[in-house]
């Protein structure tokens, strides 16, 4: 018998508007009924899905995961999709869905996510639909989604009852469009044979091998069972060269962002002085995100994209050099630095990994990078935390091989004295009334007009703008992406409102001043940038408005 579709009667919700990445809420807001069936409805009539289409769903294992996966598939079947392939046990990470969607050619994707947001039934949950190219749907479409959720009336449902998504295999179904099949694949496999193909294992297996050290934490999100098959099995790393690597729903009540605040456990055995690991990595809830560390050093997002960008011909698959780079706007410019030395163009996006596939698609560029710990490549439409570890590995491997000698902070110094340093940091206030962060967003930029010439100690004001995108592939232009005062000498504060939090406002402040001079480069960046942090405090009167003194992330 050929199962039916209903179509079922809703009402429309009016905050289904997508952020940075995605649609993120709590996890209880997203169990009010018809909430996830309204949000999946307008995104498959926004991008009318043809028949016999496939897609790829799965998520980062946290709370609600399997419960909206079930959901997706049975309304899949009622849209015209003919194949539906799932990560074993509902597990995909974020770039792994990217690749599944390009390497089964599948119409598109679903990932559920709320990538760095703590999980659990008290936390958050997401989700976010990706295009063929493997990349998170443009502006155009999530737009277009949000004004279709708010007219929304009803949903397209089959009458499936649940299916099994933890067995590998085929399991078909008839409907009245013809048959329906749910693929359940191994979640790694497709995903490390990729990795395999671009970087130097043979190189990567001999470093981890010599009394090189390492440890990846997987902060008992997604990349856990990625790290197990990478690392331990295909690398021969030692077994305690990762941890809490099995997902958990709740990430084991912590917050799965890879920074020095919350991957607190890995900073400890990092910075333990000589007996450290020589080599530290974390990713986050969706491994998409990468933390790089050495023996008692952190690098900077935007520093470790500058350093790949300069290193990548030494990896076989970007051995013929890069066509060009991509950052975001609040970025650091060490990138920009490196580009011009290699005489290819460096592109400047607004925040949000979605503005970088264009020109990836358009093979203007070929690595791309956020100063919030995401970095990856054309490889990929989406950033990729554990290509960015076994890139750096690879690096380290090389120059293992070339001088015995592997050594991240070596890296870093010799970096700076070719290219000068960008010192840079960034300060969040996270859960400040929305209003109070309003109010100091417009108080910025009130001053818009009065700040250029105004000096500030040695700093003085060159222009202050809100930043916007002309996207040169499509046409496309996005404006209120960041404001920016940016002073003479090159430095620059930039402050934002956060797109992907879900309780109250977090206010972002980007610091960044360059030091070319070498005997600089070894101070802490916070004491490098101790003006310009006082600076936008006056600027911004953050702590009269807000009541806030100290940051709740520093990096
Ligand atoms: C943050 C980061 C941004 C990143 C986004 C999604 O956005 O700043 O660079 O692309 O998270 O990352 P916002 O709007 O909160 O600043 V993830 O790892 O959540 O997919
Ligand atoms: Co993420």
């Amino acid at each position: 018998m050929s199962m039916q579709i209903h179509s079922i009667f809703t009402q429309a919700f009016n905050d289904q508007k997508p952020g940075t990445s995605g649609l993120r809420k709590k996890v209880k807001w997203f169990q009010q009924p018809n909430y996830l069936e309204n949000f999946v409805q307008s995104i498959f009539d926004t991008v009318a899905v043809p028949a016999g289409a496939s897609l790829t769903v799965g998520g980062d294992g946290r709370y609600y995961n399997r419960h909206a996966i079930q959901i997706i598939i049975r309304m899949a079947a009622a849209n015209g999709f003919s194949r539906v392939i799932v990560g074993q046990g509902g597990i995909l990470s974020t770039p792994a869905v990217s690749h599944i969607i390009r390497q089964y050619k599948t119409f598109g994707g679903m990932i559920l996510s709320a990538s760095h947001n703590p999980g659990g039934i008290d936390g958050d949950f997401g989700i976010k639909y990706n295009i063929q190219n493997g990349g998170s749907a443009p502006e155009k479409i999530t737009e277009a989604v949000y004004a279709k959720s708010k007219t929304i009336t009803q949903y397209r449902v089959a009458d499936l009852t649940e299916v099994d998504i933890d067995t590998i295999g085929e399991s078909s179904f008839e409907t009245a469009n013809g048959a329906f099949t749910v693929q359940v694949i191994d979640a790694v496999e497709d995903y490390a044979n990729l990795m395999e193909s671009l970087f130097d294992f043979p190189a990567i297996k001999t470093l981890l091998n010599s009394g090189f050290s390492m440890k990846f934490d997987a902060m008992h999100a997604v990349t856990g069972p990625y790290a197990r098959e990478i690392f331990v099995n295909r690398l021969g790393a030692p077994e305690n060269s990762i941890m809490n690597c099995v997902p958990s729903e709740d990430f084991a009540g912590g917050h799965p962002d890879p920074n020095l605040t919350y991957a607190e456990d890995l900073v400890k055995i990092m910075f333990a002085g000589e007996s450290a690991p020589d080599f530290g990595a974390a990713s986050d809830g969706d491994g998409d995100r990468n933390m790089i560390l050495g023996k008692n050093f952190f690098v900077t997002p935007s520093d470790s994209l500058a350093v790949l960008a300069a290193n990548a011909t030494l990896i076989p698959a970007y051995a013929n050099g890069i066509a060009g780079v991509a950052r975001s706007m609040p970025t650091s410019g060490a990138v920009d630095r490196v580009a011009q030395q290699l005489n290819i163009p460096c592109y400047e996006t607004p925040t949000g990994w979605k503005f970088f596939g264009n020109l990836m698609d358009a093979g203007k560029v070929t690595l791309c990078g956020e100063e919030s710990f995401g970095t990856s490549s054309n490889h990929v439409r989406e950033k990729d935390g554990l290509w960015a570890v076994l890139f750096w590995l690879n690096i380290l491997a090389r120059h293992y091989q070339s001088s015995g000698t592997a050594s991240v902070q070596e890296i870093l110094m010799k970096h700076w004295a070719t290219y000068g340093r960008n010192v840079y940091s960034r300060h969040d206030f996270e859960g400040i009334p929305i209003e109070a962060a309003n109010n100091v967003m417009q108080h910025i930029k009130a001053q818009f007009s009065s700040l250029p010439g105004q000096s500030f100690g040695d700093y003085v004001v060159k222009t202050c703008d809100d930043f916007s995108y002309h996207d040169s592939i499509d046409g496309s232009v996005s404006h209120n992406q960041g404001t920016r005062i940016l002073f003479e000498d090159g430095s620059r504060i930039v402050f934002r409102l956060s797109g992907t939090g879900t309780e109250g406002a977090t206010l972002r402040i980007y610091l960044e001043a360059f030091e070319p001079d070498t005997t600089q480069h070894h101070l802490d960046a916070q004491e490098a940038l101790a003006k310009l942090i006082e600076i936008a405090g006056q600027l911004s009167l953050l702590t009269e408005k807000t009541g806030r003194f100290t940051p709740t992330v520093i990096t």
